[in-house]
């Protein structure tokens, strides 16, 4: 069972994700794309990177948009995991 961040880790988030907001128990940063099919091509390689780490993200999509919000449900909060995918993600960019 994955912990969820303590208070020290959690204070070194902004600086290890400049990319990335807090919310609470979320870890949140929105893209935007020429048009719909960069998003989407985004999404699928998101997708792929979040099976491969069998760790999946809320997100919202419209046309160039594509919000994502990371949290580790089986923690209930922010984890390791989150930090993990955050970064994948932003090497994607
Ligand atoms: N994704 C996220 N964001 N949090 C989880 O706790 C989680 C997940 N758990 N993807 C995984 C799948 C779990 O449900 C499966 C059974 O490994």
């Amino acid at each position: 069972m994955v912990e969820k961040l303590d208070d020290e880790a959690r204070a070194v988030l902004a600086a290890q994700l400049p990319d990335w907001q807090v919310d609470g128990e979320h870890l949140k940063r929105s893209f935007r794309f020429k048009d719909f099919s960069e998003a989407f091509g985004f999404m699928a390689r998101v997708a792929l990177l979040a099976e491969a780490q069998d760790h999946h993200p809320e997100w919202f999509n419209v046309w160039n948009r594509v919000d994502i919000a990371l949290t580790t449900h089986d923690a209930g909060g922010l984890s390791v995991r989150d930090v993990k995918l955050a970064r994948a993600i932003d090497a994607l960019i």
